[in-house]
């Protein structure tokens, strides 16, 4: 495990913290570690791209971009309701946790407590995280490139759930804000 106390701010454990409407974040969602890998079963990896998909439909966020790894999973989620995105994850953690013990056939906890977020600061801060999040599969030794990774909207099976039509005129940009995307940011042992 890691000491979260050194973590700088981009990758602080969300624990109720204020978001933003109508920005863009990027998420890390980590399986608790008595799981071990269970997104490698693809039943279980379609099951959290559903998550991110039904999210997307309850117009609480648009998609961005993912990737279902083995342990946990990266999305870039453009904010879009009034809920706040700690909340967002809470219902889908709730939704996925219990469909996926089922499909494991175990109980107890699925999830690590929280997640890690970025806000992504402008549309070269969000290039830089979708070619980091595409990348990870082929970073990890599972695939020799992004787009032959089944659950990553690098594959073109996925592609299309990002709003590409919203990302080119309306993102906006966060000026105030100096910090940007650096691999660092996603805790040890999730690149
Ligand atoms: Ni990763």
């Amino acid at each position: 495990m890691y000491d979260l106390s050194e973590l700088p701010h981009s990758r602080d454990l969300r624990k109720g913290r204020v978001s933003l409407d109508n920005h863009s974040y990027f998420i890390t969602k980590c399986v608790h570690h008595t799981v071990g890998e269970p997104l490698a079963h693809p039943d279980c990896a379609e099951l959290v791209v559903s998550s991110l998909v039904w999210a997307k439909q309850q117009g609480w966020w648009r998609i961005l971009g993912f990737v279902v790894m083995p342990d946990h999973y990266h999305a870039i989620i453009g904010l879009r309701s009034a809920r706040q995105l700690s909340s967002v994850m809470e219902s889908i953690d709730k939704f996925t946790a219990r469909r996926l013990n089922q499909l494991l056939q175990r109980k107890g906890p699925f999830w690590q407590d929280g997640f890690y977020e970025h806000l992504v600061r402008d549309r070269k801060d969000y290039d830089d995280i979708l070619a980091y999040v595409h990348s990870n599969p082929v970073e990890a030794g599972l695939a020799d490139s992004p787009d032959v990774w089944e659950h990553s909207t690098a594959n073109s099976a996925y592609a299309n759930e990002i709003d590409w039509a919203w990302l080119g005129p309306s993102m906006p940009e966060i000026r105030e804000c100096r910090y940007r995307f650096v691999k660092e940011d996603v805790p040890p042992g999730y690149w």
